[in-house]
């Protein structure tokens, strides 16, 4: 596959014409201004100054300084020619643990989506991309049931501030890694290992969504609300029937634990079966309102998995086979284009959503600085065979509506701090220069864009 756009017949010409463009990112991985504005900690903060916990020692405290260089960030986006930009809020700056919701908080927010609709870039802000309180985690967190009723009067507030400009509202960032990150391998904050903890705090994400949209409805007319999910094509390593049986048990608790209930057909039952006593407490009307219609489903797609048999291992006996020679990022994720095609075609077939966004995709290498340039040919390659990939899947008839790529910037890339570049836009974090990367200026040949001059009065 050839990595230059004018020699492919991939341009953005044959996608539909109203197709969105974007890139992504989320508030602790690039906001940085820990303690301004009011802003409170969040989970992130208390877990990145525990040891060990952040592969470099670092955290997001100032990240890559978006809260103060908004507008240059912006003015890349519009520069590649992209027409939306996927951010996230910051629930700790807009409240604690309750009370009034912080203004100078929405404030902030309030300039950067103006600042958006200026370049012509649609707002596609996500309410939850892991930055919980550290207030609300003292309380029990996700685990707990009361967390849902903070999270809607997180929503009510940032929703009837931002509802008169902002139609598109993503609730949650990958409940899976919320859920499961967070509370079952204690890879993310807050750190817990114990599956009944993952599993309750799975099913409180997904109430707090499904309690969210009518208050998205009520505060925004005309709102189009979805999830953005992390799913994973999941295929079995041999032909044997335990292997089979292990890789629909992994697709059950990776992919239709949160598929099922959202789409109306409640938890899958093998995966209630598998988990037995670590199952989660479930209340009369909790998967009605898990259930409430959306607008759209966000898939986040990067790798697929293979699974063998493993007894013992885990709640679902289980175990990911790491396949010898197949390409790989350098986070040793799995490159398959197909992939995503085959997830775009099952989410259509089984689930039918009114319409699907890639809300993620995007790899990580180790880029370098020559001469003021990054040749991160291999990202170039990713992109251009995801979006081949892509386009295919639509020409199939399945409604995908949107890609963004992850990320407008190099990040803080969680339990991997800054080792981890998976931008278009190189960050060197000691000067906070940014450098747009090759991969960024084939998407902007793609898309069409011009370079980056800013015409806008800078914050
Ligand atoms: O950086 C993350 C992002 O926050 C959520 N999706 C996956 C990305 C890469 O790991």
């Amino acid at each position: 596959m050839t990595n230059n756009v004018h020699d492919t017949a991939l341009a953005r010409g044959g996608f539909p014409a109203d197709f969105i463009w974007g890139t992504s990112t989320s508030s602790y991985q690039i906001e940085g201004a820990r303690h301004e504005d009011g802003r409170v900690d969040s989970i992130w903060d208390t877990f990145s100054a525990q040891p060990g916990r952040i592969r470099d020692g670092s955290s997001g405290a100032i990240a890559c300084d978006h809260y103060h260089r908004w507008p240059e960030d912006l003015d890349i986006a519009r520069g590649l020619g992209t027409n939306a930009y996927r951010f996230s809020i910051a629930w700790p700056r807009i409240f604690g643990a309750g009370g009034a919701p912080n203004t100078k908080g929405l404030d902030f927010y309030d300039r950067l989506v103006d600042g958006m609709l200026a370049r012509g870039l649609q707002p596609w802000p996500t309410l939850y991309h892991w930055d919980l309180p550290q207030a609300l985690q003292d309380r029990g967190g996700w685990m707990a049931r009361d967390i849902v009723h903070h999270f809607t009067d997180y929503v009510d507030a940032v929703t009837r501030r931002l509802g008169d400009r902002v139609p598109q509202w993503i609730t949650h960032n990958e409940p899976w890694c919320t859920a499961m990150h967070g509370h079952m391998d204690g890879m993310h904050a807050p750190g817990i290992r114990d599956v009944a903890s993952a599993l309750q705090a799975s099913h409180h994400v997904l109430l707090s969504h499904g309690l969210a949209v009518p208050v998205i409805r009520a505060n925004v007319p005309g709102a189009r609300v979805g999830a953005a999910l992390s799913l994973h094509p999941i295929r079995p390593a041999t032909d044997s029937p335990e292997d089979i049986a292990a890789a629909n048990r992994h697709d059950g608790l990776r992919n239709r634990w949160f598929l099922d209930p959202l789409f109306g057909k409640g938890y899958p039952r093998d995966v209630l079966e598998a988990v037995r006593d670590a199952a989660p407490r479930i209340e009369a009307g909790d998967l009605e309102a898990i259930a409430a219609p959306t607008d759209f489903t966000g898939l986040n797609y990067y790798f697929p998995e293979v699974i063998a048999a493993a007894p013992g291992e885990g709640p679902l006996h289980a175990r990911v086979v790491h396949r010898e020679g197949v390409e790989r990022t350098a986070f040793g994720w799995e490159v398959a284009p197909e992939g995503m095609a085959r997830l775009l075609e099952r989410i259509h077939a089984e689930y039918r959503p009114k319409a699907i966004y890639v809300t993620e995709n995007g790899s990580c290498y180790d880029d370098a600085v020559e001469d003021g340039q990054v040749h991160d040919a291999q990202r170039t390659s990713y992109l251009a065979r995801h979006l081949a990939a892509l386009k295919d899947t639509i020409a199939q008839g399945v409604p995908v509506a949107g890609y963004f790529a992850w990320s407008l910037l190099d990040n803080f890339e969680w339990a991997e701090g800054y080792t981890r570049r998976f931008g278009l836009t190189y960050v060197d974090f000691a000067t906070q220069q940014r450098i747009l990367k090759d991969s960024g200026k084939w998407y902007r040949a793609f898309l069409g864009g011009t370079p980056a001059v800013s015409k806008f009065p800078q914050a």
